[in-house]
């Protein structure tokens, strides 16, 4: 991976990304820094840390994402890597329903070790390909935001980092400028109307904060949903 040459930015936050593997964290990751999409996947092994230079409205700043493996048997998550760290980014499949039902699981991991109040985007990738069939739920969460994406497509790829920086710098308005046009990976067919309209659905129906499993079940009746599940 090729990456920009260092700069001293004074505004570097540590971020985690995590999810199972074979999700799109490292390809999300070199995306970023050099534009190219790959199509194989080549775990990661142990741990990797890029840092991602960012430009704002508002000022430069800096993530430094630690990519870990997915995979346990590949190294995965250890409790030093939570050190210090200021956000994160758990993303899934959207085409998986197992990569979707781990998100709760590498939350709690999360939330064990660094509290609840850390910034976390819950970030849906392969927005391109057929959806899972369970819908997904997204629960509203104080420090949580979600948003959907694909890497291959080269769609809303700035989304997670923009919703990270707007909650660490506390600026609602913060956009991110100068950001590289990216285009799509060779052969690949995508819908925007589409890929948009799934993404506001699941924020448009987000469920209430309330941790009482009896509100959701009443909730879930209302809707008349068969098959779904609660990300977070
Ligand atoms: N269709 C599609 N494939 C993608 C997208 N993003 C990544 N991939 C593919 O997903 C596979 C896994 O990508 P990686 O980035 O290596 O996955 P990872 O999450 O880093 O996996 P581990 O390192 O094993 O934890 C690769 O074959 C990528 O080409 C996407 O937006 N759409
Ligand atoms: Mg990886």
């Amino acid at each position: 991976m090729e990456f920009m040459p260092g700069r001293c930015i004074r505004d570097t936050y540590k971020c985690l990304i995590l999810g199972d593997s074979g999700v799109g964290k490292s390809t999300f990751l070199r995306r970023h820094a050099t534009g190219q999409f790959e199509e194989q996947h080549v775990p990661t092994y142990g741990l990797n840390v890029h840092t991602l230079p960012l430009e704002t409205n508002y000022k430069s700043v800096a993530l430094e994402m630690w990519d870990v493996a997915g995979d346990p048997r590949h190294g995965g998550l250890h409790n030093g890597y939570f050190f210090y760290a200021r956000c994160a980014i758990i993303m899934f499949d959207l085409s998986s329903a197992s990569s979707a039902a781990s998100v709760a699981h590498w939350q709690r991991q999360l939330a064990d070790i660094c509290g609840k109040q850390l910034p976390v985007v819950v970030c849906g990738n392969k927005a391109e390909l057929k959806r899972m069939c369970p819908a997904l739920l997204f629960r509203q969460q104080p420090n949580v935001d979600y948003c959907e994406m694909s890497s291959r497509a080269a769609w809303n790829m700035e989304a997670p980092l923009e919703l990270l920086c707007r909650r660490l710098l506390r600026l609602k308005d913060l956009k991110l400028i100068s950001q590289p046009v990216l285009k799509p990976a060779k052969d690949c067919e995508f819908n925007v109307a589409k890929m948009r309209k799934h993404m506001d659905e699941v924020k448009k129906k987000m469920l209430p904060a309330r941790r009482d499993e009896d509100d959701i079940n009443e909730i879930l009746a209302e809707r008349d949903l068969k098959q779904y599940i609660v990300l977070n």
